[in-house]
């Protein structure tokens, strides 16, 4: 699928929702229109009881007056017909931090290496994404394993990302938090 349409974008087969829990580092994000975290991004993933999906996600922002803090999100994961498809409604620890109900897509994943993640907020009319957001994923803090950057590169592209990514930086900024 090298047409950039949404619709034609595969996803990881037989998402398996028990491997993907716990702790994964952002290395690399693409972001959407509007606030977004800036670094020092660390989501955990959690299979509850009843199976449903949920996450927290910690991160830099910077809201009025410059002040520098940790925003605390947190995550609930709706399911879909296909098991790496998700609708994902989020909030934030503080009332100041957005809302919102985005798509949640696994693209690919080894489970306990790296992760490529996609969301579409808007369509284009030609079908292609007009907005939308992605996170790489390490376990690893300090990067993906080389090994595996040529299939992430890989992934990049086929969501139409590629060159759109930023490093995401760990400074600790989050970590007292
Ligand atoms: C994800 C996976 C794990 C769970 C969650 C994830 C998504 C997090 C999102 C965060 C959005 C943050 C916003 C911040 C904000 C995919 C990692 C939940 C989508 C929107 C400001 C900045 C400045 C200001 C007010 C608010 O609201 N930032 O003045």
């Amino acid at each position: 699928a090298q047409d950039c349409l949404v619709s034609n974008i595969t996803v990881k087969q037989d998402f398996d929702r028990m491997r993907y829990q716990g702790t994964w580092y952002a290395v690399a994000k693409k972001d959407p229109v509007g606030l977004f975290l800036l670094d020092n991004i660390v989501a955990n993933f959690k299979v509850e009881e009843d199976g449903t999906m949920t996450a927290t996600a910690m991160g830099r922002v910077i809201i009025l007056n410059n002040w520098e803090i940790c925003a605390n999100m947190f995550g609930t994961f709706e399911d879909t017909e296909d098991p790496a498809r998700f609708k994902m409604k989020y909030w934030g620890a503080a009332s100041y931090l957005q809302t919102g109900y985005d798509d949640h897509w696994i693209i690919d994943t080894d489970y306990d290496n790296y992760a490529i993640h996609y969301s579409c907020r808007e369509l284009d009319v030609d079908g292609t994404c007009l907005d939308g957001y992605s996170f790489i994923f390490s376990r690893h803090p300090d990067g993906l394993r080389p090994e595996d950057q040529k299939n992430v590169t890989e992934k990049k592209q086929e969501i139409c990302f590629l060159g759109k990514y930023r490093r995401v930086s760990h400074t600790g900024f989050c970590d007292s938090a």
